[in-house]
């Protein structure tokens, strides 16, 4: 059955990795499952179509057979759950790699997303200044205890899962801010992601789509 995602036609960031559907590709990549982009712009992201897709008008989507996903952290599960190699078999391991998959979407996320929002839509804020430091307190407060939780383990619980999958989306979404090179552990665990042939191969792609041009291997 072909998989069909959803992504931005044009992402803002030109194709750096930063939209969601990466962690999709990636998981996808992982599990060795070819799958077809449908680019949507920003306009037909709030239309009936894709509306009837997503309730909320974002990206990314997933399509499979009669099947239709939305949420990243439902899709890549979904994904997990359906092939070997992003859950570990042991049953309560498995419910401990879900568990990181939360904490990655509901905990980390969440202060990360609230200091892009103060950046972006609320630099020209008078209070916006002020405000910062507070906010990315917030964000050190869970990349500390992330970090302390990490130590010298090269994934979050035993062998790479799909929660890590997403505990490294969600931190490169504030590699490139200086607070993650505040915790070389979890700057040496978002490289260790990087370096992971599927994620490769989901960056190029989406690098390709962005940028209208073969992946390069
Ligand atoms: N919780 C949902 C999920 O995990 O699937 C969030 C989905 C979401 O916010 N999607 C964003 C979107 O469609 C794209 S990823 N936004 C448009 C809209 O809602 O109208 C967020 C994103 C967008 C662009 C960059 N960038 O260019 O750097 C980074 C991240």
């Amino acid at each position: 059955m072909t998989i069909t995602i959803t992504a931005f036609e044009r992402s803002p960031d030109g194709g750096m990795g930063l939209a969601r559907d990466t962690r999709v590709r990636w998981a996808l990549e992982e599990v060795d499952q070819p799958y077809e982009v449908r680019g949507v712009s920003f306009t037909a992201m709030k239309e009936p179509a894709h509306m009837a897709l997503n309730p909320f008008g974002s990206i990314p989507t997933y399509e499979e057979g009669g099947l239709a996903l939305f949420e990243t952290g439902s899709i890549v599960l979904h994904i997990a759950e359906g092939h070997v190699g992003l859950l570990p078999d042991d049953a309560n391991a498995r419910a401990r790699a879900i568990t990181w998959m939360f904490a990655a979407v509901n905990t980390v996320e969440p202060p990360i997303l609230e200091r892009e929002t103060a950046r972006l839509l609320e630099s020209d804020k008078p209070w916006t200044a002020r405000r910062m430091p507070f906010v990315e307190d917030r964000v050190r407060d869970r990349l500390g205890k992330l970090s302390a939780r990490l130590g010298d383990a090269a994934w979050l619980d035993g062998a790479f899962s799909a929660g890590d999958l997403m505990m490294v989306s969600v931190l490169l979404r504030i590699k490139s801010s200086g607070l993650l090179g505040e915790y070389p552990n979890l700057t040496a665990y978002v490289a260790r992601g990087e370096a992971r042939p599927a994620y490769k191969r989901a960056f190029a792609a989406q690098l390709a789509f962005n940028t209208r041009k073969p992946p390069t291997k």
